[in-house]
């Protein structure tokens, strides 16, 4: 029961409507950048009879779902361990110990954490909705992730654009709030950001991927007869 025979080219992902699905966008964009072929089964997740459409792929109800031959793999840590595991000669975690081990640390802080900004500002990537004010929850969430960010990109950015240099999975766990960040207008220098944080989101915002991304979801809208 081994997994080595099966070939990458048997990739499905599982994915939830694009404009929303924060989640779905993580390894979604993880497989483009390190250029991991898959096929994409997108799933209406908005509408009725959501959960019934879910269940056909998800044993939890949630997507995304990573499907490997008969193997389903769901939650986004879990789908971005295994393609680690599995493509060891692309760097999805940093090369280097330490800055693995805080990868992990900062992509798992994502993960299970944030419950303010992920609640009260959901991913809408094609939306722009500029608030007045913002709660303490949202404020204190992020006030940390400008920190993260700031020490990310100043102890191991190195050359690179990125949180850890070269584009990991701590990239891809964060690229949703960048999208968040642009959507909500979120003043970021009012939470401490020295330009790092901006300048860091335009990197995210600007990849080749989130356009194609962004694109599929403006004609998801459009299929599903949504205004945006
Ligand atoms: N812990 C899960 C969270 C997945 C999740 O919450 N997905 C949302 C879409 S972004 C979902 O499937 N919602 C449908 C529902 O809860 O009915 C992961 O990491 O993948």
């Amino acid at each position: 029961m081994g997994w080595s025979a099966v070939s990458e080219s048997a990739y499905e992902l599982v994915l939830g409507d694009k404009n929303y699905s924060s989640w779905s966008l993580r390894p979604w964009l993880l497989m483009r950048m390190f250029d991991i072929p898959f096929a994409e089964i997108n799933v209406d997740i908005c509408n009725r009879g959501a959960r019934k459409r879910i269940l056909e792929h998800s044993p939890s109800g949630k997507v995304p779902v990573l499907k490997v031959g008969d193997l389903t793999i769901w939650d986004t840590l879990a789908i971005t361990e295994y393609l680690a595991e599995k493509h060891p000669d692309r760097a999805i975690w940093p090369k280097d110990g330490e800055a693995r081990a805080i990868a992990r640390a900062v992509t798992a802080e994502m993960h299970s954490g944030f419950e303010h900004l992920r609640g009260e500002m959901p991913m809408d990537i094609l939306g722009s909705k500029p608030v007045d004010e913002i709660s303490v929850g949202v404020s204190r969430d992020t006030g940390r992730i400008v920190d993260i960010w700031r020490m990310c990109r100043a102890s191991y950015g190195g050359d690179g654009p990125f949180l850890f240099g070269a584009f990991s999975a701590a990239d891809a766990m964060y690229a949703p709030v960048t999208s968040r960040f642009r959507t909500y207008g979120i003043a970021l220098a009012e939470h401490g950001d020295d330009g790092t944080a901006k300048a860091y989101c335009e990197t995210i915002l600007s990849l080749d991927a989130i356009a194609e991304w962004s694109s599929g979801a403006d004609e998801q809208m459009a299929e599903r007869g949504i205004a945006n």
